[in-house]
This record gives structure tokens, sequence and C-alpha cells, in this order.
């Protein structure tokens, strides 16, 4: 469940945005009838978190933070995600009682509302380590790595061969790890979706402008359409289809913004 906080800000230029975030940040004390407030735009690290909210019911409101143009540089943003990166989240409601909590970091998201929810991450020891250990295999390898790729096969200015190579190949190692691990299970951590495949999924989706061949690893092709099949997976995508500006990384500004260097 969902709603628009500021469906306008597809236009924001930086900074216009800040009065909306201003609106909480000024009082981190107000509780808002337990809405996740989701920072958010249509990337890979923004889809887990939509994954996530998707599939819990958990009730939330999107506040689009278009990282082409700069949103992610305005204070108030960087009040909640210092590091200038979507996705972010405030939880207005929660467990302790206390004020509202601010969380960046995709993987500390995923954690945070896996454990907020009881959902998506198992509790016994065991079943609890699997999914942490992939879900960090995520977050410091397959992310990083096909980020990479993605950056110098379709937007760095120059073609730099050693460099798409290189990323190229390593995302292609890891494809492999992941088509091994799925031989003998449903999800990456076993017989249950959880937090894990929720970080890896949207790394997959753009397999072919990763140059990696789905048909190679028939492991991660099987669980690849079975987690595109799930109803939350395709409300996920159909939300950021509602709000993609599709192309406009390919733009001399947005990559300025993005690329740099600095202005
Ligand atoms: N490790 C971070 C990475 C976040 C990240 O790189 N976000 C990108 C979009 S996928 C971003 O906000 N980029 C804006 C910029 O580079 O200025 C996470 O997993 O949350």
């Amino acid at each position: 469940m969902f709603r628009y906080a500021v469906p306008h800000l597809n236009d924001t230029r930086p900074g216009d945005c800040d009065p909306v975030l201003r609106r909480y940040l000024g009082d981190l004390r107000r509780k808002d009838a337990g809405m996740i407030d989701f920072y958010y735009w249509t990337t890979p690290n923004g889809h887990k978190v939509t994954l996530f909210l998707e599939e819990s019911g958990v009730p939330y409101r999107i506040l689009p933070i278009d990282i082409s143009r700069g949103a992610q540089f305005g204070p108030d943003f960087l009040a909640v995600a210092p590091n200038n990166r979507i996705p972010a989240i405030v939880d207005t409601a929660p467990a302790d009682g206390g004020p509202v909590i601010p969380i960046f970091e995709s993987g500390a998201i995923l954690l945070y509302l896996a454990e907020k929810t009881g959902q998506f991450l198992p509790t016994d020891l065991r079943g609890r380590t699997e999914v942490l250990t992939w879900l960090f295999w995520q977050m410091g390898g397959l992310g990083p790595m096909a980020g990479q790729n993605h950056h110098f096969s379709i937007y760095a200015p120059e073609r730099i061969p050693y460099a798409t190579e290189r990323y190229v190949r390593e995302t292609g190692r890891l494809y492999a790890v992941l088509d091994r691990r799925l031989a003998d299970r449903t999800f990456v951590a076993g017989e249950s979706y959880s937090i894990a495949d929720m970080a890896i999924y949207p790394w997959i989706v753009p397999w072919h402008a990763q140059q990696q061949d789905l048909s190679a690893h028939s492991n991660l092709r099987r669980w690849f359409d079975a987690i595109g099949a799930r109803p939350a997976t395709k409300r996920a995508y159909a939300l950021a289809d509602t709000i993609s500006t599709r192309g406009t990384l390919h733009d001399a500004e947005p990559r300025r913004i993005l690329f740099g260097p600095p202005a």
C-alpha cells in the first residue's frame, strides 16, 4: 500500500524538495500513523525496498528523490541520508515508541524492516545467518561490481576496455556463484523468500545491459522468473514505471551531477 506524498517531485530542481522533507524533520518527535517515509528513485537499490514494502504490506509513502536532478544533495535529504544516495527511509512509528528513526543504506533498511515486521528474515540462528550472509554478499559484491559494470559499459564518456572487461568478468563470476547456490534450493537462503533475494533480484534485472547471458545459468533463470512473477514484484516495478524518467542519465547535466567532477 503506498501513496505519493509529493508526486510533482519528478520536476524537482536541487533543493526544491527540501520544504517537503523539512515538514517532519523539523520535529523528529512527531509520529505519523505508522507510515514508513521512503526516499526513492527508480534504480536497483531503490527497487530493493519497494520489493519489501509491497511484499509486507507495511504502509508507506514515496518521496521521490530525482538523483538525475541533484535532489540527493538537498540539506534535508542529507539529514536522513548523509551519504547522498537513495534509498533511505524514516520510520515514523518505531517499535520502541521513541522519536522517528532515519535509516540509509539498502541493506540496513531491509534488515530494519525485516526485524520491525518479523517478515522475510528467519529467527533461528542458522536461517538468519544464511540470509544475512547472502544479503552482505549482495551489498559488498554483486551491487558494487554490477554498478561499476553499468558505469563503464553504459555511462562512461569513453570506452576503457580494461575497466569494462574487469567488471563484466567479475559480474559473470558472481552470476556463476549465484547459479551454483540456487542449484539445490528455491531461494538464495533456502526454501523461503527473504531479504537476501530482494537485495539481489534488482541487480539481475539489467542482466542484458551487464553483458550477461541468463540462459547460461538455468538455476538463476528459474529463480529470476519465479521472483519476477510474484504479484508484489510486479507492483513494485509498475510503481517505478509511474515515476521513471528513463534515459535522462544520458543527458549532460544529469551526468555531471552523478559522475562529476563536482561543480
Ligand atoms: N550502498 C548504497 C548504494 C546506494 C546508491 O549507490 N544509490 C544510487 C542509486 S542506485 C544513488 O543514489 N546515486 C546518486 C548519486 O550518485 O549521486 C545502498 O545500497 O543503499
